[in-house]
């Protein structure tokens, strides 16, 4: 079973513009909604592949609506903690088509009550033991890196493959709790370990005592770790000229969720990450992958 935690809940809006120039008339040519927050595309992906799958974490407000009309739309099976106080987020995302640039911005998190997180701490407690969880994004107000501590310690209970996909203080304590995989992008890597370039010897030397890791290049690919084997996967240049990039808000997530069906299906997870970010990247909504090109994409992706 795949457990994915949203602790932090957003409605995504897309917003597709032709040009946008400061101080002028900037025309928006289509908009889409998508579910948002880090772990949610995980639920996406699986869902369309039938995969067995559960979305945690907290909602509230009418976005919280919002989202769970969204999520019985497509279909997700999920469980989420409502909050009174809390709200889930609008998160807007202008894509410039004229750039060809996309720009997340994203409301403040509102706070939870106590009575809220202990709600949420006892449904974790129905977690099926040795189950594949992932507990990705930033925390609601209330939500503190305590909390966020025993949430890893209730899934180690459980025997779980725990997957954090998280920054700052949480991706800290996922690398010092020794999390089965993370996820840093290349700027969070740098600016967490001090680092001005980013090398083979670099990452294994700071990320050395995890099984499975895998450090982002964006578009040029990633570092990682696998059953305790390093490696890299570079996306060719091709992809970027033959295809149209559309937003690449949602590729990390999508990352994600491409490693934990590859995991599930027994295939190289980290061709499947790499393959399902790219899909994500020719679609505008950031819960979206062009299914149609799958299969093609493989043949940008070099190892
Ligand atoms: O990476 C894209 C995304 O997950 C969006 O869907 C959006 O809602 C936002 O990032 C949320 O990120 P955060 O880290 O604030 O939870």
């Amino acid at each position: 079973m795949v457990y994915a935690i949203t602790l932090n809940t957003a409605v995504d809006t897309v917003l597709i513009a032709r040009s946008s120039k400061k101080h002028n008339h900037n025309e928006i040519d289509k908009k889409v909604t998508s579910l948002g927050g880090k772990a949610i595309k995980t639920n996406v992906l699986l869902t369309k592949y039938n995969i067995p799958n559960k979305a945690l974490g907290f909602i509230g407000g009418e976005n919280g609506t919002t989202y769970l009309n969204m999520l019985s739309e497509k279909g997700i099976d999920a469980n989420f903690t409502k909050s009174s106080t809390y709200n889930t987020r609008v998160c807007t995302v202008i894509v410039d088509e004229g750039s060809g640039g996309s720009t997340m911005y994203v409301e403040k998190p509102t706070k939870l009550l106590n009575s809220d997180i202990e709600r949420f701490m006892n449904i974790l407690e129905d977690i099926k033991p040795r189950s594949i969880v992932l507990l990705a994004g930033s925390l609601p107000e209330g939500f503190t890196i305590d909390h966020f501590k025993q949430v890893i310690n209730i899934l180690k209970s459980k025997n779980s493959y725990i997957i954090c996909d998280v920054s700052g203080k949480q991706l800290e304590i996922a690398i010092e709790m020794e999390v089965d995989f993370v996820k840093p992008n290349e700027e969070e890597f740098k600016d967490y370990f001090g680092v001005e370039s980013i090398t083979l010897l670099e990452i294994e030397k700071n990320l050395g005592h995890l099984n499975s890791y895998a450090v982002s290049l964006g578009e040029k690919g990633c570092i990682y770790k696998t059953s305790g084997i390093q490696g890299k996967v570079s996306i060719s240049k091709k992809f970027q000229a033959e295809n149209q990039i559309k937003s690449t808000t949602g590729c990390g997530d999508m990352f994600i969720a491409g490693y934990i069906k590859g995991l599930i299906n027994k295939e190289n997870p980290i061709i499947s990450a790499t393959q399902y970010s790219m899909a994500k990247a020719i679609s505008y909504g950031s819960d979206e992958i062009d299914e149609t090109k799958i299969e093609k994409i493989k043949m940008y992706i070099g190892e």
